[in-house]
């Protein structure tokens, strides 16, 4: 039962480039810590990348939540990820037809294939919605996760379709799956886990919460995306690198024990 460590698994023969790249920044930073940056205000989602850059290996957006979006937002935000070697997460969530979603991931007001390294998608519609975000993302070297699962109360994507989005794997743009634990045997995907605070519980909308230890340690997750659980903190500088620390701990105990 032997586990490759982060900085392993980013030197496969057939990784992707962009999966490879998150896995050498994860082992540098020593950090599995994505950042959902959940605020309304572009000035806002700037200070949290600048400030929290240093903790993180992705910075997670919703650019349809910011009340004043910008293309000179987008090109700020770029150049935080630069300089603090993070990648930029849109969680859009597309779910349409190929044709439709390659529109929605090009153009519109967010020009998102532009500026985010990574999106994802629903497989409800079929190879198609993969084929035509592929057909923007992979000439940019972008790259896609799956949504497998997710962490809402009463979601229906459970058992049977877990297993046949897993089947959708395309793997030169397909990186990995959203999903509540490893689902994927391959050490090339990389598992993203959303619904993460220090303490189990949920929100009043359905949300629920598991913690960094039970995500990486247990489920044998890579990557926590953790929202209110920094950004409710009073401190989120502190409260970010006590999610990087329990992250980063869960995977070395992971990774020194299956040996
Ligand atoms: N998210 C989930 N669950 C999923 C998929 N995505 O919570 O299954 C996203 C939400 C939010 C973030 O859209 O941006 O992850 C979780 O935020 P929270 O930590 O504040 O609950």
């Amino acid at each position: 039962n032997l586990e490759l460590s982060y900085g392993d698994r980013a030197e496969l023969g057939n990784i992707h480039p962009l999966a490879s790249k998150l896995l050498k920044i994860m082992e540098e930073k020593q950090s599995n810590l994505c950042v959902s940056a959940d605020v309304t205000s572009s000035e806002e989602l700037l200070q949290l990348a600048e400030s929290l850059g240093p903790k993180i290996c992705m910075l997670k957006t919703h650019v349809d939540i910011l009340k004043d979006f910008t293309g000179a937002f987008s090109q700020k935000l770029q150049a935080l990820a630069e300089k603090h070697d993070f990648l930029i997460f849109e969680d859009r969530k597309f779910a349409d037809i190929g044709n439709t979603v390659k529109h929605q991931y090009e153009g519109g007001m967010y020009q998102i294939s532009s500026w985010s390294h990574i999106v994802n998608a629903h497989a409800v519609p079929g190879p198609g919605v993969v084929k035509g975000l592929s057909a923007v993302g992979k000439p940019l070297g972008r790259g896609c996760l799956l949504i497998a699962q997710m962490s809402s109360q009463g979601s229906l994507a459970t058992g049977e379709y877990t297993k046949a989005v897993m089947a959708e794997e395309n793997s030169d743009f397909v990186i990995g799956f959203i999903c509540g634990s490893k689902i994927a045997k391959r050490p090339e995907f990389i598992h993203m886990t959303p619904g993460v605070q220090m303490k189990a519980g949920g929100d009043l909308l359905g949300q629920q919460y598991t913690t960094p230890e039970e995500v990486i340690y247990n489920k044998g997750s890579d990557v926590i995306i953790v929202g209110r659980g920094v950004l409710e903190a009073s401190d989120r500088l502190e409260a970010a690198e006590s999610y990087r620390k329990s992250g980063w701990d869960a995977y070395t105990k992971r990774v020194t024990q299956s040996g």
